[in-house]
């Protein structure tokens, strides 16, 4: 944890909110995960499970205005819910649907442009070129927008992270680089692919402040995440947020859950679960008198409503069938 940058205190309404989209959003990954497995879903699927605090906390205070690169991870949805983006159109773009966001053509590569999110790509590292362009863009506007760019700790291997950490530290651009350090990278674990232990501490080498935070405690996340967008704001500058997460399944629905060549033991899938997110969200909330069990209990059961709705949006919806100018219309050839 860098001392030198201020702490902030969550509200009782921003507790709600936070324990609310963690709910949501596990509930979310769960339908995802289970219409993959009913064959509901084109494409594939990274499941979230255990690591769904990060991209609550990064994004639950974002104005609609404020740029988000959703990590692949959940396919953005925990990301897309928390920022207020109507996922009806997510879910029937993942079910090959006309009324999805790209009209069902894209899967999990989609963009909500209303909501400055721009092609989710199939490349890690994808996001920091455009990272540092809009960050340029919002600084050029003067209105106080972010940009909040969420990526994995396998990301950061990549060449353009260097870059635009450099650039954007440079140029005192209001970006976010939130970084989901769930320790593995497919089969590759963080330990093999960084020399030291903190993501972060490549900040340092830019004179960027940097924190590190407890991924499983969303609103650890959330008191990081807010003093990174406020510093933002204000023009000062961009953070670097490193969640401690996890990732409780494999790394997508199919491939075999490996560390290296090994498969990770029942031993360490125990510890992980030991600090599953949102338990620990609702032993605080409970500990704190934040909420009544009587009042959990309506979450979870409005999020579940909430879910059947969206699913039933994209199963009534027409199956996407393009014509081939339709389809040509869309397709950009130098
Ligand atoms: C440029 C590039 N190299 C390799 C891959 C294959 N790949 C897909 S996901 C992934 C691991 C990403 O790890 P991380 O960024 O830590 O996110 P996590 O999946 O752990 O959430 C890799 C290597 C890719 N998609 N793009
Ligand atoms: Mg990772």
């Amino acid at each position: 944890m860098n001392t030198a940058l201020k702490t902030t205190t969550l509200s009782h309404e921003q507790k709600v909110k936070l324990f609310t989209n963690l709910v949501r959003g596990n509930h979310y990954d769960k339908m995802m995960y289970r219409r993959m497995m009913q064959g509901k879903l084109i494409g594939f699927y990274h499941p979230a499970e255990g690591g769904v605090a990060p991209g609550v906390g990064a994004c639950s205070f974002l104005n609609q205005d404020d740029n988000l690169n959703p990590h692949h991870r959940g396919h953005g949805i925990i990301h897309m819910i928390s920022k207020g983006v109507d996922v009806r159109t997510f879910l029937a773009e993942h079910t090959g649907k006309d009324t999805g966001c790209c009209k069902g053509r894209s899967a999990w590569h989609f963009s909500y442009p209303e909501h400055k999110v721009y092609q989710q790509s199939g490349f890690i590292g994808h996001n920091f070129a455009p990272t540092v362009g809009w960050g340029w863009a919002a600084k050029r506007r003067g209105k106080g927008q972010v940009v909040m760019n969420c990526s994995g700790d396998g990301s950061y291997g990549e060449g353009r992270a260097h870059e635009s950490l450099l650039m954007a530290q440079n140029w005192k651009l209001p970006v976010i680089f939130f970084c989901e350090n769930n320790s593995m990278a497919i089969f590759a674990s963080a330990e093999e692919m960084h020399p030291l232990p903190d993501i972060s501490s490549l900040a340092q080498g830019f004179g960027m402040p940097a924190m590190v935070v407890d991924g499983q405690d969303v609103f650890a996340v959330a008191e990081a995440a807010l003093v990174a967008i406020d510093r933002a704001r204000r023009g000062e500058g961009p953070t670097f947020v490193e969640c401690k997460t996890q990732r409780f399944k494999e790394h997508d629905i199919g491939t075999p859950d490996l560390r290296g060549w090994e498969e990770r033991s029942d031993e360490e899938h125990q510890q992980m679960r030991n600090r599953e997110p949102v338990t620990l969200a609702t032993e605080k909330v409970l500990a704190d008198d934040v909420l009544t069990q009587l009042q959990i209990e309506d979450i979870h059961e409005a999020a579940l409503r909430e879910i059947e709705e969206v699913e039933a949006f994209a199963d009534n919806s027409e199956i996407a069938n393009p014509t081939e100018e339709e389809l040509m219309a869309a397709v950009f050839a130098d």
